[in-house]
C-alpha cells in the first residue's frame, strides 16, 4: 500500500533510473548491445525491484507513462553513445503486457526516435511470450506496427512460458532470448536443447541471445551451439549510466 501511493509519484519526483547491461558477442567477446533495466530508489522504501514494482504500475495504470518515459530514456541515451563512441550499439527495452495492450505504444515508440534522433534499426523492443500470447491478433497487429517503424523486436525470457515453437513464426521478431533457466546445471540435456533451439532459430532469421550467462563454461556451451549473444553476470551486472560509460570507454 505505501508502495502503491509512493508509486504514483515516482515519476514526477524523478526517482527512476536506468540501468544498463552489456550484450556480448560469443565468437569475439565483443560488445553488441545493452539491455536498459528500470530501477526505482525510493528515499525510504530504498531500491524497489521491478519484480514488485512493475506489477503493481501495470495494475494501476501507471506503466504507460514509467514505460514511456523509459524509452524516451533510452532513445535519448542511445544517441549520446552512439554519438560519442561511435558505436553501432543495439539498446533494448522491456516492454511490457499492458503497454503492448495500449493504444498509444506505437506512437510513444515513434515520438521517442523522432526527439532523440536515434536511429530506429539501434531501437530493440523486448516483450514476453505471456504477454504477446494474451491476444494473439491484436499482438501481431501491434508488432507489424512496431516493425514499420524500422524497430529491432525481440522475444524475451523464452523458456519460461509455454513457449510453443509455432509463436515463433507468427510473431515478427527479429531477437530470441533464451531465458536463463537453459543454462542451469539442473537442466538435463541442456546442451543439446540449446544447440536445436539456435538452430532452429537461425533456420528462421532470429539472432540468439542467451540471458544469466555467469561463467566461462556456459560461454564455451553457448560457442558450440552457435549462440550468438550473451549477456550475465560473467561480463557485468545491469549498472549505472556513469558506470557504463566506463565500461564503454574500456571496451570501444
Ligand atoms: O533488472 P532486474 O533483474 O531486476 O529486472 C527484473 C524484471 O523486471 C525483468 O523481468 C525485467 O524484464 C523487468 N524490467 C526491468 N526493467 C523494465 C522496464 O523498463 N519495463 C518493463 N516492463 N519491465 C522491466
Ligand atoms: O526478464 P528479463 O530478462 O528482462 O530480466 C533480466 C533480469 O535478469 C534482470 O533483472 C537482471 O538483473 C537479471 N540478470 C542479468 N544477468 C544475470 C545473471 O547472470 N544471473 C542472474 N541470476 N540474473 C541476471
Ligand atoms: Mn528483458
Ligand atoms: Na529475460
Amino acid at each position: 500500500l505505501q508502495v502503491e501511493a509512493a508509486l504514483r509519484r515516482a515519476l514526477e519526483l524523478g526517482q527512476f533510473e536506468l540501468y544498463y547491461q552489456p550484450r556480448i558477442d560469443v565468437r569475439t567477446w565483443r560488445l553488441r548491445g545493452v539491455e536498459v533495466l528500470l530501477r526505482w530508489k525510493h528515499p525510504e522504501l530504498g531500491q524497489v525491484s521491478p519484480l514488485e514494482f512493475i506489477p503493481i504500475a501495470e495494475e494501476r495504470g501507471h506503466i504507460e507513462a514509467i514505460g514511456r518515459w523509459a524509452l524516451r530514456e533510452a532513445c535519448r541515451v542511445g544517441k549520446r553513445l552512439s554519438d560519442q563512441y561511435g558505436t553501432q550499439l543495439r539498446v533494448s527495452v522491456n516492454v511490457s503486457a499492458r503497454q503492448l495492450r495500449s493504444a498509444e505504444l506505437v506512437a510513444d515508440v515513434e515520438q521517442a526516435l523522432r526527439e532523440s534522433g536515434f536511429a530506429p534499426s539501434a531501437l530493440e523492443l523486448e516483450l514476453t511470450e505471456s504477454a504477446l500470447i494474451d491476444d494473439i491478433d491484436q499482438s501481431v497487429d501491434v508488432l507489424h506496427r512496431l516493425k514499420r517503424l524500422g524497430v529491432k523486436l525481440a522475444l524475451d525470457d523464452f523458456g519460461t512460458g509455454y513457449s510453443s515453437l509455432s509463436y515463433l513464426k507468427r510473431f515478427p521478431v527479429d531477437v530470441l532470448k533464451l531465458d536463463r533457466s537453459f543454462f542451469l546445471d539442473e537442466c538435463p540435456n541442456g546442451d543439446e536443447f540449446v544447440a536445436a533451439l539456435v538452430h532452429m532459430a537461425h533456420a528462421l532469421g532470429l539472432t540468439v541471445v542467451a540471458e544469466g550467462i555467469e561463467t566461462e563454461e556456459m560461454m564455451e556451451m553457448l560457442r558450440g551451439c552457435r549462440c550468438d549473444e550473451a549477456q550475465g553476470y560473467l561480463f557485468a551486472r545491469p549498472m549505472a549510466l556513469a558506470e557504463f560509460d566506463k565500461f564503454l570507454q574500456c571496451e570501444v
